[in-house]
């Protein structure tokens, strides 16, 4: 087994394994060339050939311990028949879904594959030619946050616009999130059965909801999702990220299905290691501002965030994606780091 699989199923490691969210992203120069060889992102996504090329590329430079499949939460709602584009500087542009006629049109969660296979095949070639110590970690996006980008048709600072949604088009929001969990599962199992060793649940935007939302909007979807793949693939780990819930992180390290809780950067590391590491693997949280400075000031905050943690099985990653202003000297020093932490 590897050393990540070995830590997030509760075995006792010499030290924390390390990935970083987006570690195949545009602060790389390989992924730059090749994202252009390949035309348009969905292109990149689509073509699991170049999928699979840039998969690998941070593993090859970094020596991470997990891969994590190239591909984007958001085309599971182009499988499912909406309009998705990525418009150069603008980010995801798609059609929205908000009466009863648009959401008919895609409520088709059996049919997904067909569009989807690419990404399957990205998979399968992705277990032939990772290291057998570097284990690959599929995903999808929660529904909430997929809903977020479905009905308003583009991210929103807030997501105000699915919030109000939810609230004034309860029925059809509901019908929504049913029919996104459902493609989801449908989505997730077949990456386990392409070969994709553990799960990532993306719910990006939870913390644009109320407490109450979180629970029924955010935890309950990825609790169905979950509860539902593990009975047919029990040995298969679950991430989870809620990302921006506060202290309903500790309603998330309560439940017991799933194996990862993802932690952002905004959380107090002290009150994690009270209240969620006695409960719950966690991973995460360093800022990924800390990437874009000095040696020195990153190497004070990966002090803290190593000291922090260490009492519990912990999994080093970020609080959120990487960006692309990240110093590649700084990507490095971190995996020397933690690679030389004793736990
Ligand atoms: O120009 C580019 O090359 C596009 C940048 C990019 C990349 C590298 C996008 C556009 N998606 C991705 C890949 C991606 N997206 C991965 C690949 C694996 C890896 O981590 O290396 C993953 C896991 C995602 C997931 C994703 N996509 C999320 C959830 C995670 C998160 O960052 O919160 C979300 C919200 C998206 C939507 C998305 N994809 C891309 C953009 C610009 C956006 C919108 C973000 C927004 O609305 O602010």
């Amino acid at each position: 087994m590897s050393l990540f699989l070995e830590c997030i199923n509760g075995q006792p490691v010499e030290r924390p394994p390390i990935w970083f969210m987006r570690q195949a992203g545009r602060y790389l120069s390989e992924y730059r060339n090749t994202r252009k060889r390949a035309g348009s992102f969905l292109d990149l996504c689509y073509n699991s050939e170049l999928a699979t090329e840039v998969t690998l590329q941070p593993i090859d430079r970094f020596g991470f311990d997990a891969a994590i499949l190239f591909a984007d939460i958001l085309l599971v709602l182009d499988a499912l028949g909406v309009n998705v584009q990525f418009v150069e500087g603008q980010g995801p542009l798609l059609d929205p879904v908000k009466n009863k006629k648009d959401i008919e049109k895609i409520n088709n969660a059996g049919q997904i594959h067909e569009k989807l296979s690419p990404v399957y095949e990205t998979v399968k070639k992705l277990k032939k030619q990772l290291p057998k110590d570097v284990p690959l970690i599929g995903f999808a996006g929660a529904p909430w946050t997929l809903a977020t980008y479905l009905i308003n048709g583009k991210g929103e600072q807030g997501s105000l616009t699915a919030k109000k949604f939810l609230i004034e088009n309860n029925e059809e929001f509901e019908e929504i999130i049913n029919i996104l969990t459902d493609a989801t599962i449908e989505y997730l199992i077949m990456q386990i059965k392409s070969g994709a060793d553990v799960i990532k649940i993306f719910d990006s935007w939870a913390g644009a909801l109320n407490a109450d939302m979180v629970l029924r909007y955010s935890l309950n979807p990825i609790k169905k999702i979950v509860s539902k793949i593990k009975k047919k693939h029990p040995s298969i780990p679950f991430i989870v990220f809620p990302r921006s819930v506060n202290t309903i992180y500790s309603n998330f390290s309560n439940e017991e299905y799933f194996d990862v809780l993802a932690v952002d950067q905004f959380l107090d590391r002290k009150w994690i290691a009270n209240n969620i590491q006695p409960k719950k693997i966690i991973q995460g949280n360093l800022d990924p501002i800390f990437l874009t400075q000095s040696k020195e000031v990153l190497f004070e905050e990966l002090k803290k965030v190593t000291e922090d943690f260490k009492n519990y099985p912990y999994v080093f990653n970020l609080g959120h994606g990487i960006t692309p202003d990240a110093k590649l000297e700084n990507v490095e020093l971190v995996v020397d780091y933690i690679k030389r932490t004793k736990f």
